[in-house]
């Protein structure tokens, strides 16, 4: 088995921060993200999306999606489960955990014109289309800061993925890019404080 990553990647880290809260390792390739390896041949015969992370099993699959990974991994480890011990708690975990997925997708393309750190993908940054695009991100700030209410987790009192999707685009955001996300959402602020404090978030 080989996780191909870059070890600062959102996606890419929704996978690793998930290893580490379910104490699993895997063995690492990080990808040369500034020298473009997700994009040579060699890489997009793995994953012709050329984009992390993938994790390539002992059979030769490829899977190329952080949730399916993540997915995977559990089947292969139920023990401890991250998603939740029965229909309706998955159930409920997975839908906040796609409304992170929704808010990673929505959070690139703020972060892709609000800095000029991604100039592949967005060779015009724009601090007009970033203001625009961010309408939709608070949009998903606000039912998440809804949705936490008193608890510790997004999705109750136990970490799940549900945690581990949106934290990893906070951080990206945050200490990355130094932009406050949820900063004016004082549950999720909080929740992304006493997450960060967990051996898992080290950047
Ligand atoms: N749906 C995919 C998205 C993967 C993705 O967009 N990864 C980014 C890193 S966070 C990437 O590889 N970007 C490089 C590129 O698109 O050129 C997943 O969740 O794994």
């Amino acid at each position: 088995m080989l996780l191909y990553q870059f070890r600062m990647g959102t996606n890419p880290r929704r996978v690793i921060i998930y290893l580490a809260e379910k104490g699993i390792d895997v063995p690492r390739c990080e990808l040369d993200y500034v020298n473009g390896e997700h994009r040579s041949p060699e890489y997009l015969k793995i994953n012709p999306a050329g984009r992390a992370p993938t994790l390539v099993l002992e059979g030769g699959l490829a899977i190329t999606d952080s949730a399916a990974i993540v997915e995977y991994l559990e089947e292969r480890h139920p023990e401890r489960s991250m998603i939740g011990s029965d229909p309706a708690t998955r159930a409920r975990v997975r839908a906040i955990e796609r409304l992170g997925a929704d808010l990673v997708s929505r959070c690139q393309i703020w972060l892709w014109n609000a800095t000029t750190a991604f100039t592949a993908k967005e060779p015009s940054p724009s601090a007009e289309v970033a203001e625009r695009v961010y309408r939709y991100v608070a949009e998903i700030l606000d039912a998440l800061e809804s949705i936490i209410g008193d608890r510790e987790f997004l999705a109750g009192d136990v970490p799940t993925i549900a945690d581990f999707t949106s934290f990893a685009i906070f951080q990206t955001a945050r200490e990355r890019f130094d932009r406050p996300l949820g900063g004016d959402h004082p549950r999720l602020d909080a929740w992304y404080k006493r997450f960060r404090a967990r051996p898992s978030a080290e950047y």
